[in-house]
């Protein structure tokens, strides 16, 4: 099939990378020309493994290009990001406008699939009657369908391939040509239903990480108050067969799981009780994270210098949309006590990509270990300990052993700890 992709984004270029190494042909658009002109030389500008050697064959091969402007096409596959607004209601322009580029290139018979995630009644209601007002029957006259991602990243083209989706049509020959269409490289199990079914499954998926997260960071707050060690708590707890607690830290980021619950809220405030308290009790963790930092540092008089590791959303990706360490940076500079020093070498965030670690510990009066990136599992301590003014750590993702850490001098504390171990 000749496909179109609106979008060539974290979703929108490993699908395109996908269709034209597997059968079709692919053309890419963006608004974005440095991601235009990358594709079109066989390279990428995000950090996801294996993705520039599979974008690249297919340059060679001639399966796929990217361009600014549609064109005529079988399939058109919309995958561009849906923001959250500042009353926290998903802003849908971005998809607006995807669909009113595509309408002059549509013809009988094409298929038009939002790949989006996007609040419950999007493809049937929003975009079924945007095609409906240029004159296209959805379900009669083209084919219509929602197929949400379910990839993580930093594992992309592994879960494109191989988990399963759920494909929502507004009919079901909608649902039946889309699930054709994936099958060509997904080779878990393709399951139909109805367009809205489908949106709201992809909202809770996301939904039900962000609730349980937020659970863990309760435990978290509760253990540190109740003088017991949450990571052991859910060590053990999880031992039990039916129990599946999630770990906690400074907070959810990402554009997926801190937004997306908000999509369902915006439909249902009154009912969506435990989804909002969730969202904020998460959008909270930043705040305690600094009332932590205030702790540890309330003996030192002036300018406290605080070393923060990791600003990225997660670890070893170099995306920092909705990073909770962004907040926890901005809360410190505002209590204006602080000098805040960020070392990152995924993303360039106020010097982060270039600061050396050590160089930055030097007179640091606290470390704080904010995202697990794999090269801060074994660092020299020591070396830490004689760079700082006053040695102390705050782990919040339980990533460091607090043996060595203690054994190189260095006060160790956790997140979620509020006893020391036996
Ligand atoms: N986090 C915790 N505790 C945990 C797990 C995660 O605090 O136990 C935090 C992380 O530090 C991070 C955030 O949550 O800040 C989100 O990270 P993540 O790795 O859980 O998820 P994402 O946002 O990278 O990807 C999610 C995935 N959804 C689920 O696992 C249900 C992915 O499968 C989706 O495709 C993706 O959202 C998406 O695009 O919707």
């Amino acid at each position: 099939m000749n496909i179109c992709i609106i979008g060539l984004g974290y979703i929108g270029l490993p699908t395109a990378a996908m269709f034209s190494t597997h059968g079709h042909k692919v053309l890419g658009v963006d608004i974005n020309k440095k991601v235009i002109d990358a594709l079109n030389q066989g390279k990428v500008i995000i950090e996801e493994p294996y993705l520039e050697e599979m974008v690249n064959d297919a340059v060679k091969g001639g399966t796929l290009k990217a361009s600014e402007k549609p064109d005529e096409a079988d399939a058109f596959i919309i995958c561009v990001p849906t923001p959250i607004r500042a009353d926290k209601t998903a802003d849908l322009s971005y998809v607006e406008n995807a669909a009113r580029m595509i309408i002059p290139y549509l013809k009988k018979g094409n298929i038009v699939i939002l790949e989006s995630t996007s609040p419950p009644g999007t493809t049937r209601d929003f975009l079924g009657s945007i095609f409906s007002h240029a004159g296209f029957i959805p379900g009669e006259d083209i084919y219509l369908a929602y197929c949400p991602e379910r990839v993580l990243p930093g594992r992309i083209l592994i879960e494109l391939k191989e988990n399963s989706r759920v494909v929502g049509g507004i009919n079901e020959e909608s649902a039946r040509v889309v699930k054709e269409l994936y099958k060509s490289f997904v080779e878990g199990e393709i399951y139909t239903s109805e367009a809205t079914t489908a949106e709201m499954c992809k909202l809770m998926e996301n939904t039900y990480r962000d609730v349980n997260i937020a659970l863990a960071n309760e435990l978290a707050m509760l253990c540190e108050k109740m003088r017991v060690n949450a990571w052991d708590v859910i060590k053990f707890a999880n031992k039990h067969p039916r129990v599946n607690l999630h770990m906690p830290g400074p907070g959810v980021g990402g554009h997926c799981i801190a937004v997306d619950p908000w999509f369902i809220v915006e439909k249902q405030p009154e009912i969506a009780k435990i989804i909002t308290l969730a969202r904020d009790t998460n959008d909270g963790m930043p705040q305690h994270v600094l009332g932590r930092i205030e702790a540890l540092t309330s003996h030192i008089e002036g300018k406290k210098k605080i070393l923060i590791l990791g600003v990225t959303y997660k670890p070893d990706v170099d995306d920092m949309r909705e990073s909770p360490i962004i907040e926890l940076i901005g809360q410190l500079k505002k209590e204006g006590v602080y000098n805040t020093v960020i070392v990152d070498k995924h993303v360039d965030y106020e010097g982060s990509k270039d600061n050396d670690l050590y160089e930055a510990a030097k007179n640091a009066h606290l470390i704080v270990l904010a995202v697990n990136h794999s090269e801060y599992k074994n660092i020299d301590f020591a070396r830490l300990k004689e760079a700082m003014n006053s040695p102390k750590v705050l782990d919040t993702r339980n990533f460091w052993d607090r043996d060595i850490v203690e054994q190189a001098g260095l006060e160790y504390h956790l997140l979620g700890c509020g006893r020391n171990q036996f």
